[in-house]
């Protein structure tokens, strides 16, 4: 039975690859941080009690940022594959907490690959690094490809284009099978409630049931190739697969204004939605309902920008080009915006509906 570890299992993305390498028949181990309140809502239905014999979902308690740690928990674990997704995510949080960003998004990096070459797992362990579109940041070219060069935008990106080279950097001087996923962003009815499509998401469904008057976002015209992070696991598993270790894009090729997918998530519940007005004087107001089952007045304001939200430094343009993995991996999402929209939508009527 191959062993997987996974560093942030408790996010979007480690909740569905543990389902995905539980479902072929792995070993999962995962490492989950301490924290005051419980913190596995993602993951609890594939809990397994410890107890029991034959247990393929285990959790260790630890933390990027602590050498140690991880080179017990690599020690005690012998992976065949590790999954390093855990990071400080939020790039307009990094510029508030840009040191310790550093630390856990780029040297947290180098502690995984540093431990697994003095433990002498060099030839064993393969290695996933959660490399990041984020990476591309000011435009140089699009559609963003695998040779495109990187302009990182926000301490972020930059403690990731860190992970990013030292991924290389081992996989050339230790001959280590080690590789970078660069991938653009990909959302579900699991996305963090602070990042944009999610917060859009739960706002629409509260508004449309009454439950919240507006929604308050930032930069509107910001555009980005939105996938279903269930499609992007499946690449990040294909990346480890390989005969020979490589960077890959992972990416839709399709990209979408902030304000379109904000259109179209009030669309999903059957509200038009109508914006006017330019800057941070835009505002959206509903045009038309057409589902009986909501209450809302027409001519509302329901989106205002509060330039809160707006970055020191923005991203404006995010297009992947994902040819080489639809080559070389024979990857394809099941999903385009609109089925993501569509599943997000749903999930959060049904969440505030409860
Ligand atoms: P989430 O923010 O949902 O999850 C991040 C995970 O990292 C959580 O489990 C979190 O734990 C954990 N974590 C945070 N800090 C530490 C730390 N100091 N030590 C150990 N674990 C830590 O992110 P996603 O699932 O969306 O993304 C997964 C990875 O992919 C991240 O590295 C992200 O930067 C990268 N990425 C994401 C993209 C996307 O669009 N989703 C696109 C490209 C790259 P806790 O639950 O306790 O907070
Ligand atoms: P991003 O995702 O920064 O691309 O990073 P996010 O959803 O936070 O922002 C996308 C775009 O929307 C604009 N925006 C807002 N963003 C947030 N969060 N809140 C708002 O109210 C709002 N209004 C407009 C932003 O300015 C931005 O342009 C995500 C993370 O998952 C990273 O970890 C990952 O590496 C990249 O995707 C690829």
């Amino acid at each position: 039975m191959k062993k997987a570890l996974i560093t942030g299992i408790t996010g979007q993305d480690g909740a569905y690859l543990a389902e995905l390498l539980l479902s072929k028949g792995y070993e999962v181990h995962g490492i989950k941080r301490r924290s005051s309140l419980i913190n596995t809502q993602r993951i609890d239905h594939l809990y397994e009690d410890i107890h029991e014999h034959n247990a393929r979902f285990i959790l260790h308690y630890g933390d990027l940022s602590d050498s140690t740690n991880i080179i017990r928990i690599i020690q005690e674990v012998q992976p065949d594959e590790i999954y390093n997704l855990g990071a400080m995510s939020h790039v307009k949080v990094s510029f508030d907490e840009p040191e310790y960003t550093a630390q856990v998004d780029g040297i947290g990096t180098l502690r995984i690959l540093e431990a697994v070459r003095l433990l002498g797992l060099t030839d064993k362990t393969r290695i996933y690094q959660a490399s990041t579109s984020e990476l591309y940041g000011l435009v140089q070219a699009v559609p963003q490809s695998e040779t495109t060069p990187f302009y990182p935008r926000s301490p972020y990106a930059v403690a990731k284009l860190y992970g990013y080279w030292i991924t290389v950097n081992y996989r050339e001087a230790y001959g280590m099978y080690a590789v970078n996923g660069i991938l653009f962003n990909h959302e579900s009815p699991l996305r963090g409630e602070t990042f944009v499509t999610r917060k859009i998401t739960r706002g629409v469904a509260q508004i449309a049931l009454g439950q919240q008057e507006k929604l308050y976002l930032g930069n509107l015209d910001a555009q980005r190739d939105w996938g279903h992070a269930k499609d992007y696991v499946e690449a990040m598993w294909l990346i480890l697969q390989q005969d020979t270790p490589e960077d890959y894009v992972i990416a839709t090729g399709v990209t979408t204004r902030v304000r379109d997918f904000v259109r179209m998530s009030f669309e999903e519940v059957g509200i038009e939605i109508e914006f006017t007005g330019e800057g941070v004087d835009e505002v959206g107001r509903i045009k038309a309902c057409n589902n009986p089952a909501y209450q809302v007045e027409i001519g509302k304001e329901v989106v205002t920008i509060d330039p809160r939200y707006f970055r020191p430094t923005e991203v404006e343009l995010l297009i992947g080009d994902p040819t080489k993995s639809k080559t070389k991996l024979g990857w394809e999402p099941k999903y385009d915006l609109q089925a993501l929209v569509k599943d997000m939508m749903q999930a959060d009527v049904k969440l505030f509906a409860r």
